[in-house]
């Protein structure tokens, strides 16, 4: 291939589907740089005992290929510390375990959504819907800070790829909204939420209490049309209300309002009384979803779902109180974090386009589990939305 025509190349390997593209990361002698001719921009740079590493997709002569470069930080220092200067909030060349921790994954911090932004990773900080222990307005800010213990890992465990490596993820920081008059969330919702799916970016937001997914919800079927729900949680939020704008409610008006198909929606991990006159959804209640495998839910799931597109929503309560304590209404009797971790990697393959987190209330926290658990279930979504985009690519898992 000529150099002209390397160096127009796009930015992003992986949108060549004819590239070569070897996933082993290579190590490249210092000495050997001059070899190179072009670099694409999307570096991936972490901190790792004081060492940075380097990845990025390289172009020379006649190859093409990925690789991973590592020097000590002290023969680094001023390049480094000039793109830290310039970059304090989301650039992953200021990783650290603990320090500057402002955004999801230290992804950028920006509203800016370019063409090529796969994911927007969302806060909304609204707990004016919950009937008992307030506090999820903090949750945006709290599985955040979890999130730094996630970003190390170049690969989670146990895929075999780097979800950062090929989805372009930002956080978007939290919607506001007028504290004292709850509708206003619908608004701030409605506006952001169109503006971000029209972009072709896929949200994955993170609440605030459970009401929020019903004006999610209404966005998505919006871009989508009418949606299968798969919804974990301890409680059907079957509940027909008083009022719409409560965390108890959604799945009442969903339907009624056309954007879910019941017939094709699941909820898992339910734990509390219900109506099922008020209900068509099918159920796997948490005493059946603990007796049964992770893989025989996810078929469950699926054959439940079929082909339709589906939203995935999470109340962190679906997990039992020992995996999640830090929630305005837990129930003993959950699921464990790992086999919910296992649930969400079999629905890879599901047409899953929108999903939300939702319910994790820190002052009720203890040690951050709640907060980890929020955002590791955050991070399997991630995957989920990688894997599609390879499988668009071509490219299988190993
Ligand atoms: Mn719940």
């Amino acid at each position: 291939m000529p150099k002209s025509k390397q160096c127009t190349a796009t930015s992003s390997l992986l949108n060549k589907e004819s590239s070569p593209y070897v996933t082993d990361r290579h190590f490249i002698p210092r000495t050997n740089i001059k070899e190179i001719n072009y670099i694409n921009s999307n570096i991936n740079i972490i901190n790792i005992n004081n060492k940075l590493h380097f990845s990025f997709d390289i172009y020379t002569h006649n190859w093409q290929y990925t690789a991973s470069y590592c020097i000590i930080r002290s023969q680094f220092q001023t390049q480094g510390d000039q793109v830290a200067k310039n970059k304090l909030i989301g650039d992953p060349v200021t990783v650290s375990m603990y320090a500057n921790q402002f955004s999801f994954l230290a992804r950028p911090l920006t509203r800016e959504l370019k063409a090529d932004i796969d994911v927007a990773i969302v806060g909304i900080p609204f707990d004016l819907a919950t009937t008992g222990r307030a506090g999820t307005r903090l949750g945006p800010n709290g599985i955040r800070q979890a999130s730094s213990n996630l970003g190390w890992e170049g690969r989670r465990w146990p895929w075999d790829f780097d979800a950062c490596q090929h989805l372009q993820i930002v956080d978007y920081g939290d919607l506001d909204f007028i504290p004292g008059a709850p509708e206003d969330l619908n608004n701030a919702i409605a506006q952001h939420a169109k503006g971000i799916l029209d972009s072709d970016t896929c949200m994955i937001s993170m609440g605030g209490d459970h009401y929020v997914s019903l004006p999610l919800i209404r966005a998505h079927a919006e871009k989508h049309g009418k949606l299968a729900l798969i919804h974990f949680d301890a409680h059907t939020d079957t509940y027909p209300n008083t009022t719409e704008i409560d965390h108890g409610s959604m799945f009442y008006h969903a339907p009624r309002q056309g954007l879910i198909d019941p017939e094709h929606s699941i909820q898992i991990g339910i734990r509390t009384e219900y109506r099922p006159e008020d209900h068509a959804y099918q159920v796997l209640d948490a005493a059946n979803a603990n007796d049964m495998s992770a893989a025989d839910i996810v078929k469950a799931i699926k054959a439940r779902v079929g082909d339709m597109p589906a939203y995935l929503t999470f109340d962190i309560d679906c997990l039992d109180p020992a995996f999640a304590p830090g929630t305005g209404t837990p129930v003993v009797g959950g699921l464990s974090s790992d086999k919910a971790l296992k649930i969400i990697r079999g629905l890879k393959d599901t047409n899953i386009v929108g999903f939300d987190l939702v319910e994790v209330s820190p002052a009720y926290d203890h040690a951050q589990i709640t907060a980890l658990a929020g955002a590791t279930l955050m991070v399997e979504f991630l995957y989920i939305l990688a894997h599609q985009k390879r499988q668009r690519l071509g490219m299988s898992d190993s």
